[in-house]
């Protein structure tokens, strides 16, 4: 059998859809997803596998200026995914105007394999979107250009056809069930990141992180109890809610989805912690798992 497989990194802005196409590839959800800039803190894989292909996908942070130790470790997990891999899937926002340094970025990236992809498609004016596509097809170091939608499922399966036509790997990285190489507790921390994202506004949710501090699975019944941490004391009453409304609502939320997770029943304990500077702090930060 003709077997072949390969490292795919999937990077570009914040926003633009990184996660949401991930997850579609795999048919997993590996990567938390929400309408808010810089959701993914870590490198993130997700494997997929069929009979004749091992395909290797890296999720990776957006690309931003670093302000904080996070975003330094949020940078360095970007570099990391993009050294040593067989093609770099690189991420346009089809949706929105495209500006000159956007170009620029995707002009100064000096990888070899390099794809753009225009995603969101299907909230896109095809007639501002295809003109302002022109410029890209001037870059050297682009060979394809495909605009597709993750939503719709838009030519996601072309987006594949061309992945597997430019692998020559045939080793098997991973065994056949396996789709991430992240533990279940992460999956569980950020689903519950992933609902104060959604839920909170402004600053407060770039200043969350969530700790499991108890996982214990029985016959019936997992028991997991986390922490969220925030950075101010106003945070946390806000997390809480009135009366502890939201807290008691970001964990109905979490529960149902880390039960379809688990396939089991899930008995869930949320605790809300106020730890000062923690996204600038270097030991909370590997406490928390953000280190290489
Ligand atoms: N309409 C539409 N929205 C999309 C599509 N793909 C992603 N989105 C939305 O875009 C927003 C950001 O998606 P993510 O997948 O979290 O983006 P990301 O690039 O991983 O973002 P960061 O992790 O912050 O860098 C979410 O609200 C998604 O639902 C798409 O194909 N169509
Ligand atoms: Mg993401």
């Amino acid at each position: 059998m003709n077997f072949k497989s390969g490292f795919v990194s999937i990077i570009g802005k914040p926003n633009v859809g990184k996660s949401t196409l991930l997850n579609t590839l795999i048919k997993e959800k590996v990567s938390i997803i929400s309408p808010k800039p810089q959701t993914t803190r870590n490198k993130i894989i997700g494997i997929l596998n069929d009979e004749e292909y091992q395909i290797i996908f890296i999720d990776t942070p957006g690309i931003h200026a670093s302000k904080t130790k996070l975003d330094e470790f949020m940078q360095t997990s970007i570099n990391s995914a993009i050294s040593d891999v067989d093609i770099v899937l690189f991420l346009i926002d089809g949706s929105k105007k495209i500006y000159e340094k956007d170009v620029e970025m995707v002009r100064k990236f000096d990888k070899e394999n390099v794809m753009l992809i225009i995603t969101k498609t299907d909230i896109a004016k095809e007639e501002l979107l295809f003109p302002q596509l022109e410029v890209f097809n001037s870059l050297e170091n682009i060979k394809d250009i495909i605009p597709i939608s993750a939503h719709k499922g838009k030519n996601i399966n072309l987006l594949l056809k061309k992945i597997k036509s430019k692998l020559n790997d045939n080793i098997k990285y991973y065994e056949d069930d396996i789709y991430t190489d992240k533990p279940v507790s992460f999956l569980v921390s950020e689903t519950i990141r992933e609902k104060l994202l959604w839920r909170l506004r402004e600053e407060v949710p770039h200043g969350i992180a969530v700790e499991i501090i108890e996982f214990r699975e029985k016959a019936e019944i997992c028991v997991i109890s986390a922490d969220i941490i925030c950075e101010k004391k106003s945070h946390k009453q806000i997390i809480i809610g009135k009366n502890g409304s939201m807290l008691k609502e970001i964990g109905t939320l979490s529960r149902v989805d880390i039960e379809e997770l688990l396939k089991k029943k899930v008995l869930l304990q949320l605790f809300v912690k106020v730890r000062e500077e923690w996204r600038d702090n270097k030991t909370h930060l590997k406490n928390l798992g953000y280190d290489e």
